[in-house]
């Protein structure tokens, strides 16, 4: 199945969209199932209603530990590196996973969860966390992870969509030398969730819990009540494997489903190709498993491909920002996949922090999240790479479960700031407003995929028609991926960003209406708009122009009320960096707010705003061009 130079590749892309049931058929037959496929694909976008491997009889967890057991047993699995380097890291191999996992999933029983429940997972980058990731798996339960950043309401805002019955959470996290009470923040908001019944908390930084007689139960005391066997349940291929919520162009995130079949089909393929997977192999993703990115390319994919994965802990700059190299020389990882926002912040300690590291392990490297601009590729290549490793830069979105548009490692040529060509199976096609297909080479469009693969999401949770509208609806008979796109002279992609209200602050997906609503919440406010604007490190920063006519004492300590108030309804992650206080907002006659032009004055270019005659009060612009230039 692996992909080893570019005239396979060129065959293999051929066949997957001259036969894709075949192609992806073949594919299929290298994971393990309990009943085979009668029809590999159905599909139609309209309604839309996907299905792969229908029929077939599967449990992910049998993929990613069982089947190693017999040959790789002792190999490791997960590699555990602790937020303080001073502690020890902590290695599971396949057959302490898969007996941890098997007892994790009893735990689970034993607290009324079954098939088809939906369970909450807000925990630490910690070994227990894909713990409990699979052992939710093994039992056919549906897991929803919550990225630790997210606040109460947030969490409660998730929890409810989706009804979870079971909560699965730690004491609290470490990052860098801060401490996050994650139970506090759980218990919070768990006063305004019915439906949860148990409550499971590890013990990990040892601050103090409050434990509710009934609902809280501690992890540790529940694993010595059950045994480590644990037969997987038999999930069909379209069963759903998990939920995953993620930020649209509307305020309320969307619950992103996966399945079971097409999922793991899908990124395990993946792995194994875009970074040249060899056994034996170290590879470390940096990313955290609340994103698609751990979900994928940390658990899943890695382990149904028997690789070792390394679990990171913490931060890239704790305690120095030496440390990612610092992991790369003791755990001699093969292959790094980070994000750009994370490249950036480390080139901007200049080369001292790679002064006598051993780098030499570095086989393969990887990007995601968001553009990779050209300066830190070259660095990436230059100073992690030593000019030896293939980058690449992988395109993907939570809705598409795997990499779709990138390098394969080794086979593909690169070119920075190119993610470069579709994988097998993904057929993307550039359009312009109208639907247009833009053809031929040399172009720019909107960014869309014609033809299913198996890692797609199959509807977003609770409402169908959402998923419709959002992916299906904008073009005809294609899903709209809400990125704009470059295809070069030489058929190379280019992704140059969302063309919809969605911004990506250091590789993480906010809606510019989910920031507003929050900001909105604050009292004073009447009104705000926010946009994205350049940033050096973030790649997008956040700029809040807000309406705000009584003010009491200092702006200075209003805005601090406002980032408090954001903080409480989104997390921290969703912070504006700049907030202006403005007596208006343009807008057109019909009360849009013109964010094109705020969007333009945000980025400090203030020479051609277009036309603002049709403005209902063209004064405006000047009064808030005035007041951004004094912040
Ligand atoms: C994997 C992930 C998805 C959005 C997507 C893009 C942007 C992701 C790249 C990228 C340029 C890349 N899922 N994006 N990867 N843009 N080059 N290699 O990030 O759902 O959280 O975000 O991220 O805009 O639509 S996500």
């Amino acid at each position: 199945m692996q992909i080893t130079s570019f005239k396979q590749y060129e065959e293999d892309y051929k066949k997957s969209v001259e036969n894709p049931e075949q192609f992806w058929g073949e594919v299929a037959q290298n994971f393990q199932w309990r009943k085979p496929w009668f029809k590999v694909l159905s599909w139609n976008f309209n309604e839309p209603n996907i299905k792969w491997f229908e029929g077939a009889k599967l449990n992910i967890t049998e993929n990613c530990l069982d089947r190693h057991l017999a040959t790789n047993g002792d190999k490791p699995a997960i590699v555990w590196e602790p937020n303080n380097p001073e502690e020890e890291s902590v290695t599971y191999t396949y057959k302490m996973l898969h007996e941890r996992v098997c007892r994790f999933a009893n735990v689970l029983k034993r607290n009324g969860a079954k098939k088809g429940d939906r369970i909450c997972i807000y925990m630490p980058m910690v070994p227990e966390l894909a713990i409990a990731v699979l052992a939710c798996a093994r039992i056919g339960a549906v897991h929803s992870v919550i990225f630790g950043g997210f606040s109460a309401k947030s969490i409660a805002d998730r929890i409810n969509d989706s009804q979870c019955k079971v909560v699965i959470t730690a004491d609290g996290s470490y990052r860098g030398n801060k401490q996050i009470p994650l139970k506090d923040v759980i218990d919070d908001a768990l006063i305004g969730c019915p439906t949860v019944e148990k409550c499971i908390v590890l013990t990990h930084i040892r601050t103090p819990v409050s434990m509710l007689k009934g609902r809280d139960v501690w992890w540790e005391d529940e694993v010595k009540h059950v045994n480590d066997i644990c037969e997987a349940e038999e999930m069909d291929a379209e069963d759903m494997l998990f939920i995953l919520y993620t930020s649209g162009s509307t305020g309320k995130p969307k619950g992103v489903v996966h399945t079971c079949g097409g999922y793991m089909v899908y990124a395990g393929y993946t792995f194994s190709n875009v970074f040249n997977y060899q056994p034996g192999e170290v590879y470390f993703c940096t990313a955290d498993i609340g994103w698609i990115t751990g979900h994928s390319y940390i658990v899943y994919g890695p382990l149904s491909q028997g690789a070792t994965s390394v679990l990171f802990e913490g931060i890239p700059t704790y305690p120095t920002p030496s440390r990612f190299w610092d992991i790369v020389e003791k755990h001699k990882v093969n292959t790094l996949y980070t994000a750009p926002t994370a490249i950036r912040s480390l080139m901007s300690y200049g080369e001292d922090p790679l002064n006598g590291k051993d780098l030499s392990s570095i086989r393969v490297l990887g990007s995601v999240g968001e553009p990779i601009n050209e300066e830190a590729w070259h660095w990436f290549d230059e100073k992690i790479g030593h000019g030896k490793a293939p980058i690449v830069d992988t395109w993907w979105q939570t809705e598409t479960g795997g990499i779709m548009i990138s390098p394969i490692a080794t086979v593909t040529p690169t070119k920075p700031s190119f993610a470069t060509l579709p994988l097998p199976g993904i057929q993307p096609i550039l359009v312009d407003e109208n639907g247009n297909e833009i053809e031929g080479n040399g172009v720019m469009g909107n960014l869309c995929i014609k033809f299913p693969w198996p890692g797609m999401l199959r509807t977003t949770y609770g409402d169908h028609e959402r998923c419709k509208q959002t992916y299906f609806s904008t073009y005809e008979n294609l899903y709209f991926t809400g990125d704009g796109c470059l295809r070069d002279e030489d058929g190379y992609y280019r992704i140059t960003g969302r063309v919809d209200d969605v911004l990506n602050v250091s590789g993480h997906r906010i809606g510019t209406a989910e920031v507003e609503n929050a900001i909105n919440m604050h009292a004073g406010v009447v009104e705000s708009a926010v946009v994205g604007y350049p940033h050096d490190v973030k790649g997008q920063g956040i700029y809040a122009f807000v309406i705000y006519p009584e003010m009491h004492g200092e702006a200075e300590l209003s805005k601090k009320d406002i980032l408090q108030t954001v903080t409480r309804v989104i997390g921290a992650i969703a912070k504006p960096d700049k907030i202006l206080f403005v007596s208006g907002l343009p807008k057109t006659r019909s009360g849009k707010i013109m964010r094109r032009i705020l969007r333009k004055i945000a980025e400090g270019d203030t020479t051609n705003l277009g036309d603002t005659s049709t403005l209902l009060d063209p004064g405006v612009v000047e009064e808030i061009i005035a007041a951004a230039k004094k912040l």
